[in-house]
């Protein structure tokens, strides 16, 4: 498909789910990396009131900060490095890469804005590669409200509870899932087996490295850097800010 006809509909629906984007050898070399950093259940790197509070349950690593050179390949894959100039504009800048782990028998992560979405041309964008399938039995399928990131703030309510005009989808291994970090998004709790998704964040030029520090959830705002609940969201009050 056209670069031109993507972008059109990542400003339409806030996401892309491209299958088959990356080849299945690069897939299972990044895997195998995965599994041998996180095995099958590590600790919580999130404190108690975070994972309570928020519904979420996930622990990440940043590969490239501790030297591990193999996910620079897709960093420097050039399909996605026109693709992120196309929706970012030329001077986009790269964040860093992410594997969010999530052990089986968690909640996934609730419904959620990465960034606060007031200003509209500050946000991040997810560029989510899928080393393993995500399958329904499993849970952990990402679940996204198309277009919402032209609606504002993420409505109050249910952490977790299913939206009227949510699209669940089910990567599999070698898919690129590429999400505007204002659209409604969500992981469903993981029942049957472990899952995890690598993240190489990017954002348009100007966006500071720490624009997702504040993260929008139905029932709250928190801020990860100082471990913070920034304001508590409650039904009748989705007019609060900050
Ligand atoms: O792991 C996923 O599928 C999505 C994770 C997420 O919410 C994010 O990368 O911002
Ligand atoms: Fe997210």
């Amino acid at each position: 498909m056209k670069l031109e006809t993507l972008h059109a509909r990542f400003l339409h629906d806030g996401y892309l789910h491209l299958p088959g984007f990356f080849d299945a050898g690069l897939m299972d070399q990044l895997h195998e990396l995965i599994y041998a950093h996180f095995g099958d259940r590590p600790g919580f790197d999130h404190d108690d009131a975070f994972i309570s509070g928020t519904k979420t349950e996930v622990v990440p690593w940043f590969p490239q900060r501790e030297g591990v050179q193999a996910f620079d390949a897709i960093e420097n894959d050039p399909g996605l490095a026109s693709l992120t100039r196309q929706l970012l504009g030329e001077a986009w800048t790269s964040q860093y890469c992410m594997v969010m782990f999530s052990s089986a028998g968690t909640a996934g992560q609730a419904w959620h804005q990465d960034c606060p979405p007031e200003a509209t041309g500050r946000y991040n964008l997810n560029r989510l590669v899928y080393t393993r399938d995500i399958v329904s039995e499993n849970g952990g399928q990402l679940g996204v409200r198309p277009g919402s990131h032209r609606l504002g703030e993420l409505t109050v309510g249910e952490p977790h509870e299913d939206l009227p005009d949510q699209v669940i989808l089910s990567p599999r291994k070698g898919d690129l899932v590429l999400l505007h970090g204002h659209c409604w998004h969500r992981v469903l709790p993981v029942v049957g087996h472990w899952r995890v998704s690598t993240n190489f964040r990017a954002a348009p030029h100007g966006v500071p490295d720490d624009v997702t520090d504040i993260c929008v959830y139905r029932n709250m705002r928190y801020r990860f850097s100082t471990r913070e609940v920034l304001v508590r969201r409650q039904p009748g009050d989705s007019a609060a800010r900050p």
